[in-house]
């Protein structure tokens, strides 16, 4: 459905008369710099180009004091001396002539972009704006920013679109205090932020920054975190501040460029994809340009690009995120669930020689804070995107009519000799279908690991899944793949001879019992709820998979395997974000077109259904869940973040 890019030349108008080491760094460039780089890229190009209007006083009134307006109003005709003086009675502020004017396109660009993703003609979007917004208060202009963009376009969204639920996501290094204080009464508008703290320490220094500001009144548990809960929203909202990335003079902080296309990439399940970016803050130019690019790719619907680095979450991080989790619990009964039950443990049965291998072939690089931003930056992918995005090789008739054009329909298959001898130990691949079957899917197999394709699916007879499976995991690991995950719903087993070497993650959804039998071998059954489902992937699926670091990913849905679609969609976006989106979905030849339809279109970057303001899981799941986490916890250390025993 498209992806839009707002923007106006003019908001490049407003710069520093005086000295002022403060505010210098908001500059013009920040928009040129990131629009070249949009365009460079081919990225501008594949964008619907929407180009900002002033918003009007009204729109403004929704959060802003006509006071405070017409004061703003009136530094148009004022001169240096006077904007000066004027500037000085708020913090971080300087005023120009021309800042009326692009406020009121920063604030209009907002709008523009909600009136576009909320009317259909777009699905998800970007505003290039300036100045800045989400320090902006009722009647108080606060560290560059004018007027509350995202609050304004939230409020026009609940106004003028009659929405109830909007999650305003700000990923700035800052605190978002405007946008907290405009909404910490109201439940509609849901205001998550992360931002630097240093216990006070860090602008904006606010003891309402803290994780125990939760909102008040009727907005008790609106105010700071967890997007993952009942909240359910249909529009989210984020307040884009690229000065989390890692270069930039005032975060000080080291997101790579990447996080940015993977926390779009989690936002994009959420209220049917409908995701508005807005820019904040991003001072350093290069890490702004790439950041921005990140984001827009990733709106387009490109896999994310893996993430490099250690996947040790630090102390620090556990801690804010415990209390976060802590202050948010009474409001939230998604963050309840780990007290439901007290997890007998059961000794470790992860033997010794099962222990996490040193250092996997070609393994995560640990970056260490030493290294500048430069090396970050300047390494391009060297691997140049897969000319197909997304190949199906299936058997149904009717598959077509449910598959966006752009999804290459493979008709190719391996040769048959390869393939019988691919075969030959299992008597279940004898029948001439699955030998078919087979050679179809060895064939995308290898248009993926040669880098041609990026992503597809592949159908085998039922009765020859597991071996189907099997013989995709061999070839994956001897044709390239140094990493790979396997996701097994339904009666799959694990390749029996397969080696532990740390090659291979496989994790079955199904059955009765939770066990890990090794670190690399986990097996948890399939939940009653999409509550649980949900809890299933967010506190177990993904942690693991971001930890492993794959570089393939195989997810299977065997006999049985009880999935309904959105779950289904749901799990493979998720599962989108590893391995650059090298994800290849095994399906039953008599899985239904529909089911078929949406795991393409997912693997093809649209957005999943919306799942719906979910349950949640039943005591049964949690107790699986929380037993797994604490086997695995000790090896995986991505369940460290949520867990359910304090980190000392
Ligand atoms: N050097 C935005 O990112 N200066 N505003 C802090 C410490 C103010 C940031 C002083 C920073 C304002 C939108
Ligand atoms: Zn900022």
């Amino acid at each position: 459905m498209g992806t839009a890019l707002v923007y106006h030349e003019d908001m490049t108008a407003t710069r520093l008369l005086w000295d002022d080491p403060e505010c210098e760094i908001e500059r013009p460039e920040r928009l040129t710099a990131a629009l070249d780089r949009l365009r460079q890229r081919g990225l501008e190009q594949r964008c619907l180009l929407l180009s900002a209007r002033e918003a009007s006083e009204e729109e403004l009134g929704l959060v802003h004091s006509p006071e405070y307006v017409s004061l703003v109003r009136e530094t148009q005709v004022l001169g240096k001396e006077e904007l000066q003086a004027l500037s000085g009675q708020f913090d971080a502020i300087c005023f120009h002539p021309s800042t009326f004017h692009c406020a009121r396109l920063a604030a209009g660009a907002g709008l523009q972009l909600v009136d576009a993703v909320l009317t259909g003609a777009v699905q998800n979007g970007l505003a290039l704006v300036r100045p800045p917004g989400h320090h902006s208060q009722r009647a108080a202009a606060n560290g560059f920013c004018v007027f509350n963009n995202v609050a304004i376009a939230a409020a026009h969204a609940k106004q003028k679109h009659g929405l109830h639920r909007i999650l305003v996501v700000d990923w700035d290094v800052h605190h978002g205090q405007g946008i907290q204080y405009l909404f910490e009464d109201d439940p509609s508008i849901l205001y998550f932020s992360w931002h630097r703290y240093e216990h006070g320490r860090f602008w904006p220094f606010l003891r309402e920054s803290d994780a125990d500001a939760v909102g008040r009144g009727q907005g008790l548990g609106f105010t700071v975190n967890l997007p993952w809960n009942q909240f359910d929203p249909e529009l989210v909202l984020v307040s884009a501040g690229f000065d989390s990335a890692i270069g930039d003079p005032e975060g000080q902080m080291q997101a790579t460029p990447e996080c940015f296309a993977h926390l779009t990439q989690l936002l994009q399940v959420l209220a049917g994809g409908r995701v508005c970016a807005v820019l904040e803050g991003g001072y350093h130019l290069e890490s702004l340009a790439e950041s921005v690019c990140m984001t827009v790719q990733t709106l387009l619907g490109d896999p994310a690009p893996p993430l490099s680095g250690s996947m040790v979450p630090c102390q620090s991080a556990l801690e804010s995120i415990q209390s976060a989790r802590a202050a948010q619990a009474p409001h939230w009964k998604s963050l309840q669930l780990q007290d439901v039950t007290p997890v007998l443990m059961s000794p470790s049965i992860l033997s010794p020689e099962e222990r996490p291998p040193p250092l996997l072939p070609g393994g995560p690089v640990c970056k260490g804070a030493a290294s500048a931003p430069s090396s970050l930056l300047d390494q391009p992918c060297l691997c140049p995107a897969p000319s197909v995005r997304t190949a199906v090789a299936l058997t149904a008739p009717d598959i077509t009519l449910v598959l966006p054009p752009d999804v290459i329909q493979q008709e190719g298959s391996a040769l048959r000799e390869e393939t019988e001898a691919w075969a030959r130990p299992h008597e279940s691949l004898a029948r001439e279908e699955a030998l078919a079957a087979l050679g179809k899917l060895l064939y995308l197999l290898d248009g993926m690991l040669d880098g041609q394709v990026n992503s597809g699916i592949a159908a085998t007879p039922a009765s020859a899944a597991a071996a189907t499976l099997d013989v995709a995991i061999r070839r994956g690991l001897s044709h390239g793949a140094q990493r790979l995950l396997c996701v097994a719903l339904g009666q799959l087993d694990r390749p029996p001879d397969l080696a532990h070497d740390g090659r291979s993650l496989w994790l079955n959804i199904r059955g009765k019992e939770a066990a890990a039998l090794s670190m690399f071998h986990v097996s948890t059954p399939l939940p009653a709820m999409t509550g649980g489902f949900l809890s299933c992937i967010l506190g177990l699926v993904l942690p693991l998979a971001y930890s492993f670091q794959p570089d393939l990913v195989l997810v299977a849905l065997g006999p049985g395997h009880g999935l309904q679609g959105r779950h289904a969609a749901l799990l493979a976006a998720m599962l989108r974000g590893l391995a650059g989106g090298r994800v290849l979905a095994l399906l039953e030849e008599d899985s239904t077109p529909q089911l078929a339809g949406i795991l393409a279109r997912v693997l093809n970057g649209e957005a999943p259904p919306s799942l719906g303001a979910s349950s949640v899981a039943s005591p049964e799941d949690v107790r699986a869940l929380m037993y797994l986490r604490g086997q695995l916890e000790p090896q995986w250390k991505m369940l460290q973040v949520g867990a359910f025993t304090p980190q000392k």
